[in-house]
């Protein structure tokens, strides 16, 4: 195995190799904390060429390979197991906006550009990167692209895979696959840059990416919205819609458990209400410089909400500094959550229809398992996302722990039953590929593995994510 380390020295030069367990530990454990292994090393490519050469030498061995970007991961996936047998790849140093093309409306970049970078990259050309995530200051594109990131623009822009017009990837084997295409229309085949999208880092590492831009939308109109009910939002939802129409940029839900956390653990966060409500919404309508009806619009939404018992009360933000005021107390949740202690993630999707039934029979089935869990539930309503995130009761983090697997089956089991999806945005990694299989048609299961086994025929591509381990 020095052979390998030699090799893998040899292609990304002395300095960007990492065999110490001090130097690796960032690398081995994510941001929630939970999920920690441990690797054989930690490569730090700085090309595609690189890349290339990491991936034909662990090959040649036989040595599995974990991407990493900016380790914002929520599922366990960019981090290896605990057998230390993995290379860690990480994207860390492939940071280069290779080309901005306003007229075109693309940008170019290489995978391990920080998702921040590229929104600021386009606001520099006068347009917009509307992809939007609580991570975005360390996330990085590769990681947006292999996990199909979604977050609060998706309502209007779509998720990843809608951005996307062409990916580099080096496959397994290092050979490099250039799908570099700039083009709107392209109908030659299997759409090959899709199987990529949503692989978390499976099939082979993205090293560049073309994605789209859009026209800037300077102006914004924003109320944090007090509601009755998971039903009052999405009713709320069709009452933004017809008054705002293709401005309409961001529906977030918030519930009273999740404000709390933030207003208890985020300095300087303050509730913009007199009254507690019990569900919240946050509204954003954007548009472009010459789009100057918006806080009409917003004023409209509002008043025909409380005449029909939708909302109670709400806050307008009525300078930048509030807006971003709004937005840290729905962006802080997750911080705050961590915070305050143990929590089971759920990142569920229903048919929007039923969202609300669904929500409100949650919570008595989850008591019956363990009494005082607290259901910290927030997300994206407008694509009928929720986050529905479990806080443990009071002091206790270990029954929390105890109890998971029986809460996850209980809230997953009635996601299957509503015909919904137990990741909508975040993943399967390895905390979640065994349900996922699980709750899958062997049909499908089988195609899944049909495209691993043809890209990636020695598995060697990150090992028990997305997909559980055969035998
Ligand atoms: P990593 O965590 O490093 O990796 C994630 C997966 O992608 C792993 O399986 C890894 O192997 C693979 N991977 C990474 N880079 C590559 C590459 N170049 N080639 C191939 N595979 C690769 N997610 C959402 O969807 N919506 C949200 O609103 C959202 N908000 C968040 C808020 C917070 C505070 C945090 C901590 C996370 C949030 N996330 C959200 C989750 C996370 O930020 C996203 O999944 C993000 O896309 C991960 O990017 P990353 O660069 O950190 O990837
Ligand atoms: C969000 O929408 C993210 O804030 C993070 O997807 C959710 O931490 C989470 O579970
Ligand atoms: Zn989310």
């Amino acid at each position: 195995m020095t052979d390998l380390l030699d090799q893998l020295r040899t292609a990304v030069g002395d300095g960007h190799i990492l065999t110490d367990e001090a130097d690796m530990a960032a690398y081995v454990v994510d941001w929630t904390g939970v999920h920690a292994g441990r690797a054989r090393a930690v490569v730090r490519p700085g090309s595609t060429d690189e890349v290339a050469a990491v991936l034909a030498a662990c090959h040649a061995a036989g040595v599995p390979v974990v991407p990493q970007g900016g380790n914002t991961g929520l599922v366990g996936g960019g981090v290896p197991d605990s057998s230390g047998s993995s290379v860690v790849l990480s994207l860390g140093r492939m940071r280069t906006i290779r080309d901005v093309d306003p007229v075109a409306g693309t940008i170019t970049v290489d995978a391990g550009v920080v998702l921040a970078d590229v929104q600021v990259a386009a606001e520099e050309a006068d347009r917009l990167f509307p992809m939007s995530l609580g991570s975005e200051g360390s996330c990085t594109i590769g990681g947006n692209l292999a996990t199909n990131a979604g977050g609060t623009a998706v309502l209007r822009y779509g998720m990843t895979r809608e951005l996307v017009l062409g990916l580099e990837v080096v496959l397994p084997d290092g050979r490099v696959w250039d799908g570099m295409r700039a083009l709107r229309k392209d109908n030659t085949g299997y759409s090959l840059k899709d199987l990529f999208v949503g692989s978390e880092g499976t099939l082979g590492v993205i090293t560049g990416a073309v994605l789209r831009l859009f026209p800037a939308t300077p102006r914004h109109a924003t109320a944090w919205v007090a509601v009755p009910s998971v039903e009052a939002a999405v009713s709320l939802l069709g009452t933004a819609q017809q008054h705002a129409g293709a401005h309409l940029a961001t529906f977030e839900i918030a519930n009273r458990q999740a404000l709390d956390l933030v207003l208890a653990h985020l300095p300087g966060a303050s509730d913009p209400l007199a009254e507690p409500s019990d569900w919240y919404v946050l509204v954003e309508l954007a548009g472009a410089a010459s789009d100057d009806g918006l806080d009409d619009a917003l004023e409209a939404i509002l008043t025909s909400a409380v005449d029909d018992g939708l909302a109670t009360d709400a806050a307008v933000a009525g300078s930048p500094a509030q807006r971003s005021s709004l937005w840290a107390l729905r962006e802080g949740i997750s911080e705050a959550q961590k915070v305050e202690g143990a929590t089971l993630k759920h990142d569920v999707t229903l048919p929007i229809a039923s969202l609300a039934s669904w929500a409100s029979s949650m919570g008595p089935i989850l008591e019956e398992v363990l009494p005082g869990v607290r259901p910290v539930t927030y997300g994206h309503v407008g694509d009928g996302n929720l986050h529905y995130n479990l806080s443990a009761p009071v002091g206790g983090d270990d029954d929390l722990r105890a109890a998971a697997h029986d809460l996850s089956t209980a809230i997953y089991d009635s996601v299957a039953a509503g015909h919904g999806s137990i990741s909508a945005e975040h993943g399967l990694g390895r905390t979640k590929a065994a349900a996922g299989a699980s709750y899958k048609s062997a049909v499908e299961v089988d195609l899944m593995r049909a495209v691993k086994a043809a890209l990636d025929p020695r598995g060697l591509m990150n090992p028990g994510v997305l997909l559980p381990r055969l035998g």
